[in-house]
Order: C-alpha cells, then sequence, then structure tokens
C-alpha cells in the first residue's frame, strides 16, 4: 500500500480495502465457489476434498481481510506502544474452527457448505495443524496472541516457520519412531508470504576497529556470510471485536547475490549446497522440550529470527521521522525464554553500530524495551552458548556481550565490594568451557523478569537468581500462565459451552471470571444432570475419534483418567503407570477381586525428545503394560491402557473435555507452571496432582474438597535430598511398590525378557531423580480416594462444576491483563 503509484491511490475504490463479501449464506457460497474456480482453477464436480478446504479457508480469510489491512494501517498510524512478542515456538493447532469462530461465521459456513453438499466436517479433518512448537511453551505463545488481538492491544508476533515442525510420532512395537510433520505439502492456505520483503541476516566474519580524528573508535562487522529472510504473515483475527492482528514467521531462503559467487567459479554443485546450507536454518522445530542441545544451528534459527524481528519492526513499523530515544513509549519485545536472547545484543549493535547511538544511550532503552519470562526452574534447562561458538558465528555480537557483562560486573562491585565468589556466580560469562548464560544476559537487560505460576516464580527469585534479586529490587514478578477460553472451551467443548451460555448468557467467553455464576448452578439438580450428559457426550465423541484414528475401543462408563504432555522424567509418567501396575497386581495375584475393582481406562498421550533415551523406554513400557493389561482376561475389562499416538493440539480438543481426573503429578519444584491443568479443570475434570506449579493456585480456587492432593511439598523435597534420598528404602517399606517394579522387573510386560526394561527399573530403584518411589505411597492412596469418589457419581459431577466455576482466573485474557499492568504498560486501544 505504501509504494502503491498515485493514479492507482487516486481511483474511489482504492482509497480503503475492499470490503468484506455479505455475511450471508448465499455470499458465502458465491464466494467460496469463486475462490474454488478462480484460485484452485477446479470446478466443484471436480473438485477433491483439499481443493474445497483451501477454498473454504480463502472464503475466511476474505471476510477478515478488510479488517486485517485497516488494524495494520491503524497501527502504523496511531503509533501507540504496542508488543513485540519473540517466540522461537507457536503451536498453532488447526486454524479453520479458530478463524470462522472469531468472525461469526461458524453457522453462515456450515449452512453454505450443506447448500453445495458439502460435509464441513470433512473439510476440516483435511487441516494438517502448524505443530511449530514442542509442548507448554509453544501452546502459551498461541494462547497469547489470540488474547492480545482478542483484548484489542497492539501487538505483533514474530516466530519462525518451520517447514518441518514437530515429529509425527508412530508406535512399532510398542517403541516410538518419529516421523517429519510435512505439514506444507498439500498447501498452507492461511499464510502470506512476501518475498519482496525480504530481510538479509549477516553471520560470521569478524570485526574491525577504526578510529576517527577526534579520536572516536567505531566497530564494523564484516560478516562472512548472509541469508534473506522471507517473512510469512499470519491473521490472528480476534474474537468478536473485528480486530486481526499479525503472526509474521520468517523462513530462510539462500540470497541470489551469495550463490552466483559460487556459481560462477563455475561450481554448479556447490552453488546448490549452499543454497541448501542456508535454507536448513528454518528447515525444522528442535524436538527438545526443556532440555537445550546446543547445537550451532539451533543458534543460528534464533539470530535468524530475532534479527529479522528487529529489522522489520524498526524499519517498517515505526514512523519515518520516529525518534530512537523514544523506543521505550513504543515497544516492548517480551522475551519468551531464553531462546529470543540473542535479540539483546543484536538490538545493541543496531543502535550503537548501524544508527550511531552513544552505548550508554543505547543501552538504557534496551533496559526499557526487553522483558524475559522463564519457563523452567531445572539448572540443566537454562541456555548456555559456548564462546567459541558464540565467537565464530556472531563475533559482534560476543564483543557486545562482553561489554555488558563488565559494565554490569562493575555495578556489582560497586554495590558489594570485591565479592569475588558473588561476582563470579553472577557473571554472564561462566567458565569451564567459557559460555554466555543467557538467562543471566536476559536478566540483566530485561526491564522485568517474570516466572510463569506463583510458587515457580518464587523458586525462581529465591533459588534461581537470588544474587539478581537482591541486585535489582523489583524488577521480577509473576505472571501465572493462562489458556484461551475459545479454543480449549468454545471450540473444544461446544456441550460444555452450551450449557455454560444457557446458564449464564453470552459474555463469560471474554470474561471468564463470570464463570463464577455456575457455583449457584452446582447445587441445581437438574443443572447437574445436564453437565454430566455433557461430559458422557464428549467421551462419546473421543470415542469415535479414538475408533477411527486408532482402532481403539474406549468404554464410555469407565472414569476417564487422562495424563497428557510430554514425557519427562520430572512429570514422572512412571509414577501413574506404577498406579497401574499396582492395579493389575492386585487382580492377577488374586488379593483383589477384579469385581471391585472401579473400571477406568488410562490415557497417555506422549512424546519423546528423539535423543532421550530413557523417555523412550518410558514410552515403550507404557504400551508393553497397556498390551499385557488389555489383554489379560482376568481384569474382567475393568482396567484399559490407551496410549494414541502423536498427541497434539487436534487431539488434546477431544481428550481434554472427555476426562474425569486429570493427572499433574510432577515432583514439586520441578513444573514451572503447565496449562493442561488449566484446560482439564475449565472442562470439569478433577486433579490429582502435586503442589507443583500452577496446580497450587487451582487448588486453592477450586477448593481442597474438589482436588486430590498427594505428594511432597516443595521444601519436603529439599529436607529429603539434604537428609539423602535412597529409593530403595522406599521399595523394601511398600509391599505394593515391591510387587509393582517386581512385576516390571520379572518381564512380564516384556515377554519374559528381564533386559529390555532393566533400566528403568534399575533408575527407579538406585536413582530416582524425581523421586517416584518416594511419592508412591501418598499417590496410591490418593487414587483409593478418587475410586471411592468417584462412586457418588453426583457429588462428584458438583465437584466437577465447581472446578469450572472457579478456574475463569486461568483465561490468557488475565495473563496478558497483568503483563500489561506489571510489564508491558501497553493500553488497549479501542
Ligand atoms: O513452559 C510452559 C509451562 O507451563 C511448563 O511448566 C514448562 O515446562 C514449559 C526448551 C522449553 N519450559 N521450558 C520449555 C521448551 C522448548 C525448549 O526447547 C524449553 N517449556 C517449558 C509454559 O510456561
Amino acid at each position: 500500500a505504501q509504494e502503491s503509484t498515485p493514479a492507482a491511490a487516486s481511483h474511489p475504490l482504492a482509497l480503503a480495502p475492499v470490503a468484506a463479501p455479505p455475511a450471508s449464506v448465499d455470499g458465502f457460497v458465491r464466494e467460496f465457489l469463486r475462490n474454488l474456480n478462480f484460485e484452485r482453477g477446479v470446478a466443484l464436480s471436480s473438485s477433491a476434498p483439499n481443493d474445497r478446504y483451501m477454498a473454504l479457508a480463502y472464503t475466511v480469510r476474505d471476510y477478515l481481510m478488510a479488517r486485517w489491512l485497516e488494524d495494520q494501517a491503524r497501527q502504523r498510524e496511531l503509533q501507540a506502544k504496542g508488543v513485540c512478542y519473540l517466540s522461537a515456538e507457536y503451536l498453532l493447532g488447526r486454524q479453520l474452527d479458530n478463524n470462522l469462530l472469531a468472525a461469526r461465521l461458524t453457522e453462515v459456513a456450515t449452512e453454505a457448505m450443506v447448500a453445495c453438499g458439502i460435509d464441513i466436517d470433512e473439510l476440516r479433518q483435511q487441516e494438517v495443524e502448524p505443530g511449530l512448537g514442542n509442548g507448554g511453551l509453544g501452546r502459551l505463545a498461541a494462547c497469547f496472541i489470540d488474547s492480545l488481538a482478542t483484548m484489542s492491544v497492539p501487538s505483533i508476533g514474530y516466530g519462525i516457520r518451520y517447514e518441518y515442525g514437530i515429529f509425527r510420532q508412530t508406535f512399532v512395537d510398542g517403541q516410538q519412531v518419529e516421523q517429519p510433520d510435512a505439514w506444507l505439502t498439500l498447501g498452507s492456505p492461511w499464510e502470506f508470504p512476501h518475498p519482496e520483503a525480504a530481510q538479509k541476516i549477516f553471520f560470521g566474519g569478524h570485526t574491525e576497529k577504526t578510529t576517527d580524528e577526534q579520536g572516536v573508535e567505531t566497530t564494523t562487522w564484516v560478516p562472512g556470510w548472509h541469508v534473506l529472510a522471507v517473512p510469512y504473515n499470519y491473521m490472528v483475527p480476534g474474537y468478536h471485536n473485528g480486530r486481526v492482528n499479525t503472526l509474521r514467521l520468517w523462513r530462510a531462503v539462500a540470497s541470489n547475490a551469495f550463490d552466483l559467487r559460487i556459481f560462477n567459479s563455475g561450481d554448479y554443485e556447490e552453488a546448490v549446497r549452499a543454497q541448501t546450507f542456508a535454507e536448513n536454518i528454518s528447515k525444522v522445530l528442535y524436538p527438545e522440550d526443556s532440555t537445550p542441545q546446543g547445537k550451532e544451528l539451533r543458534l543460528q534459527q534464533q539470530y535468524f529470527f530475532v534479527a529479522a524481528s528487529i529489522a522489520d519492526f524498526l524499519d517498517h513499523q515505526l514512523s519515518a521521522d520516529f525518534d530512537l530515544e523514544n523506543l521505550p513509549e513504543r515497544v516492548i519485545f517480551q522475551l519468551n525464554d531464553t531462546h529470543p536472547v540473542i535479540a539483546v545484543p543484536e538490538f545493541m549493535r543496531v543502535l550503537v553500530d548501524e544508527r550511531g547511538m552513544e552505548w550508554d544511550a543505547a543501552w538504557a532503552i534496551t533496559q526499557k524495551c526487553f522483558a524475559y519470562t522463564c519457563h523452567t526452574l531445572l539448572p540443566e534447562a537454562l541456555e548456555v552458548w559456548p564462546v567459541d561458538l558464540l565467537g565464530r558465528l556472531l563475533p559482534r555480537h560476543l564483543e557486545i556481550i562482553y561489554r555488558i557483562n563488565e559494565e554490569f560486573l562493575l555495578e556489582v562491585r560497586e554495590r558489594f565490594g570485591d565479592d569475588e565468589l558473588r561476582i563470579r556466580n553472577m557473571s554472564i560469562i561462566s567458565e569451564n568451557p567459557r559460555s554466555v548464560r543467557m538467562a543471566y544476559l536476559a536478566t540483566v537487560a530485561g526491564a522485568k523478569v517474570n516466572g510463569v505460576a506463583e510458587l515457580h516464580s518464587q523458586l525462581l527469585r529465591e533459588k534461581v537468581l537470588p544474587d539478581f534479586d537482591e541486585f535489582y529490587p523489583g524488577k521480577f514478578t509473576n505472571v501465572t500462565n493462562g489458556v484461551t477460553p475459545r479454543r480449549f472451551v468454545r471450540l473444544a467443548n461446544p456441550g460444555l459451552a452450551g450449557l455454560i451460555t444457557e446458564a449464564l448468557g453470552a459474555g463469560w467467553t471474554v470474561d471468564l471470571e463470570r464463570l463464577r455464576g455456575l457455583e449457584a448452578f452446582a447445587e441445581d439438580p437438574e443443572f447437574r444432570v445436564k453437565f454430566a450428559e455433557v461430559k458422557r457426550a464428549n467421551k462419546r465423541i473421543l470415542s469415535d475419534v479414538l475408533r477411527e484414528r486408532d482402532g481403539f475401543v474406549l468404554n464410555e462408563d469407565h472414569l476417564l483418567d487422562v495424563m497428557v504432555k510430554r514425557l519427562h522424567e520430572y512429570k514422572r509418567q512412571m509414577l501413574k503407570l506404577l498406579h497401574i501396575v499396582t492395579e493389575y497386581e492386585g487382580i492377577v495375584s488374586g488379593r483383589v477381586e477384579a469385581s471391585s475393582v472401579q473400571p477406568r481406562t488410562f490415557i497417555f498421550g506422549a512424546k519423546a525428545a528423539p535423543g532421550y533415551a530413557m523417555a523412550k523406554r518410558i514410552i515403550h513400557l507404557i504400551n508393553a503394560v497397556g498390551s499385557v493389561v488389555n489383554d489379560d482376561p482376568r481384569v474382567e475389562g475393568r482396567l484399559k491402557v490407551l496410549f494414541p499416538p502423536n498427541y497434539n493440539v487436534t487431539l488434546a480438543e477431544r481428550v481434554i473435555p472427555a476426562a474425569d481426573l486429570s493427572e499433574q503429578i510432577s515432583l514439586a519444584g520441578k513444573e514451572a507452571s503447565g496449562t493442561g491443568n488449566m484446560k482439564f479443570a475449565l472442562n470439569g475434570a478433577l486433579t490429582i496432582g502435586t503442589d507443583d506449579g500452577a496446580n497450587v493456585e487451582i487448588r486453592e480456587l477450586v477448593g481442597d474438597d474438589n482436588f486430590f492432593l498427594f505428594g511432597m511439598t516443595e521444601p519436603e523435597v529439599e529436607a529429603l535430598w539434604a537428609k539423602g534420598y535412597k529409593p530403595a528404602e522406599f521399595y523394601q517399606a511398600d509391599s505394593g511398590l515391591r510387587r509393582a517394579i517386581d512385576l516390571i522387573a520379572s518381564g512380564a510386560f516384556s515377554d519374559g525378557d528381564r533386559s529390555v526394561f532393566e533400566p528403568v527399573v534399575s533408575n527407579l530403584l538406585y536413582d530416582d531423580r524425581f523421586m517416584v518411589l518416594a511419592d508412591y505411597s501418598s499417590y496410591i492412596a490418593e487414587q483409593a480416594k478418587v475410586d471411592a469418589a468417584y462412586g457418588d457419581q453426583d457429588a462428584w459431577t458438583r465437584a466437577s462444576i465447581l472446578n469450572v466455576a472457579r478456574t475463569g482466573f486461568f483465561s490468557s485474557d488475565r495473563s496478558i491483563r497483568d503483563y500489561i499492568d506489571r510489564i508491558w504498560h501497553t493500553p488497549p486501544i479501542l
């Protein structure tokens, strides 16, 4: 639009974006057929389902387009303070339903498809979800951009357009096998590529210092190579507010100039190789969750996307005459974990080297323009980059980091004297091997640092960064995570959504605290019946999905006990498994009458990082236990273990609304927040959980009577470590635990081969870093209470309603409000 010719701009039709087509069934049908014919080049009669899906998606876009163009223009005109959310991951999930809902088009589109003789459900199934994230951190980013749009906060999400998202998980003989996630192969109707707006991103080379006549020293970076960053824009429509924000994901493309040089040398193969090398940068999402790999390509990805994003913001979002001194009143860059932290030295480099600003002025601005969210407590999960790697890839940035560190440590000395131990502990550079601690760099640079749940933020201050908390009073804060009620209640659970609207009216979707109004309905027997019917209907829907998808049979009378999350030892899928094996062992040993067992179906969903051997063995064991338990006639079908492969957002939307029991059983002090825990509670599952992450806040809100608490508290965990933890002692002391572990060790789940799961067993007995055995007896006792409680269905339903009524706090709209109040200070623009 900025570059349109005067002639084009003077045409009366060109003065504003083309209006949306009429929001009628007829209008929709026309637009759909136009797209099918003109964009897909097919007639309805000869179209494939993918053609129809694409045309439907294009049609939804067409309805959003005018608003999107207007909002982009307005955001530039107003120059109001806005958020640049920098995240290496966005786990978006399918777009079609979300965008239909936001644009109030669901009914019109459904009727229009009926009029065309098309089953819209079949088209929904066509969409391959963009899985551009690993788990909670990436899904949180997706919830946040939804809330930012819904709350009309000026903002833009920046990230990477991975060609391959999180791998597709399959099981072969019960073991995980990863397949590439080729999500782009059938086309991607939701994105708008802009190759003409590509940014050059430089790497490598060396720096040179020059001193002018006045003795002023300047540094220039002479890079060794570069790639192009091509932006792909996605619409992020707010819910029913007519706003459409932007998510901008960068794709790496080889630059022509670079290729040409090699090509001219006559080496064609080398030219192609160079192209492949460049385009590798956005090829694949690293599948490690909470465990950084420290690979060079990963650092390339990180720098690639933040450098492109900063340049994009400074070059294209600011008005031409913008005075950079005023940046803190104009933008806040939110760092989603340490992955984008290289943005800090990049921002300094741009201000000082490219824009000629004095170092001190630039640093003062930087310290106001960044804020950092930490998502972990696991020390091994805090990213560090070896200095030699950084120096090779980004020599100028390493110099800048050194200077930031030097001046920071000088300040520390001024305050605390030459306390060398403290200095060493606070240095951004650690020794052996010399590395940059990215969390420290983010903490020094950030205006604010936040954890993601109350307990996590407290432990972050007290255990992980205590010296920084002391040095920077007021810098640390908390923003408890949240989830979007649009996707995870309205779309995932239409039955419940309808019931809530019937009871409370329509406003709850954007004001989730209104769910409080359901407390009164918990006492209404008729409402409880309806509520229980919704849960049952959701189980039926899940049952259909699992039959179709995996050939599983789900008994809808069972208590549905669900543990879905990444496979990680700290999350303790093994504890869940020991419970199942204990129940099974009780029956087959004859100590427990099968007919007296509360029928339960256990559902697992979990991907393991491909290089995480123990996690993969645990997956194997879950499948092995499942195949033995499910087929043993002595169990009389009362225990079932289902592990659908490839758990993702799409499956979550079916599993969560059907669940009775939500498993949130991490070792206290290890799960930063959790967000699945919130989704389950909002959909009426009761939680069995430890005092960890946001479980603490869930329990406070729903009340002790409506939450199954077990296990050690974080201080108790600390005390047990201090005293000396010997898992074998717990094994000796509890006969149920002994029998369960012995059964696994006996080869009962591996055709008598004791070696297969020996590493899992000995890890538990002799190491057990996450204290599974220490919490076992408390977990088993609490599960007995779950069984008893489920026996009184009406009381269970009441507790379930109270879970929904009291967890409105966990809307991501509230999280965003907290970010605005405590960190961003970016008022919504109305
Ligand atoms: O972030 C979520 C939290 O709810 C979870 O408790 C937390 O485990 C999760 C490196 C991570 N922390 N760290 C990561 C992901 C990918 C990666 O490469 C670390 N994910 C979390 C949202 O706050």
